[in-house]
């Protein structure tokens, strides 16, 4: 049960909107993969609302987030501009790293958006680190958002991150994204304990599962914990459940070890339609005013798709620039 009453009308549309966003971006990923124009896509399918209703309660200009390479939908909500993901999805000079990272994997200093690395779990200890200089700075109304998968869980990294945060008491929240899968290993294979949440016991914090197709449910969550960081309460780890409908990337085939039985089921409980349908029943959006809108989110992804591909792709020249010192060193 949605608990929709808790948020404004606004509110709400802001989350279905994100929602709407994030499915398409993923969609388009994966057609201009099939195409030959972009090198690889990360679905997100089956995560939007968690990204969505963590993004909401997410306070721009103050929070940082630590984000990991299924984050499209968070990093939008966030402030990311979608254009800048399409900059990063066609590796265009305009990117921000200059078209050098793989794809997706974006980031924002104005906007708190810390870069995201492919290593399972780094940014775990980034973010323990961040949220320490908050600390030690007295910044008392800022907050680090960290999200991850289970499968991250198994790296000594997070333990590391996990436990110097709770020491410290740093204003920081975990946020797994609990999607079943790391690739082809299934959660029985990576814990005995299936509730990711209940590892925060060992660390001395509290730990809570939510229901990761209910936006309302996440966002709800993820603002008591901030709302807890910051008035000096320490970490919380947020386990999301979710599920990842499509392969884990475009170089993926999931149908070598997961069944189309175990996929359509969770399909049932799609957070986009299920989402729409709470709104239309509160009648918070009428069925016309679903479809402008998906019409309008179709039609920006587009003309950025269009517009994207048309900006230039890095100068071959460039290759070396950031990497060795000299005119191109950053640290000078
Ligand atoms: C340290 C490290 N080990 C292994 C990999 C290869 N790898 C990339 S994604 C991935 C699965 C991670 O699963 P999970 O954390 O559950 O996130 P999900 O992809 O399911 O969202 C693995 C093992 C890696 N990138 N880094």
């Amino acid at each position: 049960m949605i608990a929709a009453e808790a948020l404004s009308n606004e509110q709400l549309v802001t989350l279905l909107r994100n929602m709407l966003i994030q499915r398409a971006v993923d969609s388009r990923g994966f057609q201009l993969n099939r195409q030959g124009k972009i090198a690889i896509a990360m679905g997100s399918e089956g995560h939007e609302a968690i990204q969505a209703g963590a993004g909401l309660a997410f306070v721009r200009g103050k929070d940082v987030l630590y984000p990991y390479y299924r984050n499209t939908g968070i990093t939008l909500a966030c402030g990311l501009a979608l254009e800048d993901l399409f900059r990063s999805q066609f590796s265009r000079a305009t990117d921000t790293t200059g078209g050098r990272s793989i794809i997706n994997h974006v980031s924002d200093r104005k906007k708190g958006i810390a870069s995201i690395s492919s290593i399972i779990a780094t940014q775990c200890t980034h973010a323990a680190g961040a949220a320490y200089a908050f600390k030690v700075r007295r910044e008392r109304d800022r907050a680090v958002l960290c999200t991850f998968g289970e499968g991250a869980t198994s790296e000594g990294e997070w333990h590391e991150a996990m436990n110097f945060a709770s020491i410290h008491q740093v204003p920081v929240i975990w946020l797994c994204e609990n999607n079943q899968w790391a690739i082809s290993t299934h959660i029985s294979k990576q814990m005995r304990n299936p509730r990711v949440a209940a590892r925060a016991a060992g660390y001395g914090i509290e730990g809570v599962t939510v229901d990761g197709f209910d936006p309302v449910a996440v966002y709800l969550a993820v603002r008591g914990a901030r709302e807890k960081a910051v008035s000096g309460g320490g970490p919380t780890l947020i386990e999301a459940t979710c599920y990842r409908f499509l392969s884990h990337t475009t170089d993926d085939d999931d149908r070598t070890y997961r069944t189309r039985d175990e996929v359509e089921r969770e399909r049932s409980n799609d957070p986009v339609p299920r989402f729409e349908r709470v709104l239309l029943e509160r009648g918070v959006l009428s069925g016309d005013e679903v479809e402008a809108l998906r019409r309008e989110v179709a039609r920006e992804v587009n003309e950025l798709t269009d517009r994207i591909e048309r900006e230039p792709l890095p100068e071959p020249a460039s290759l070396y620039g950031n990497v060795y010192g000299g005119a191109d060193d950053p640290w000078i």
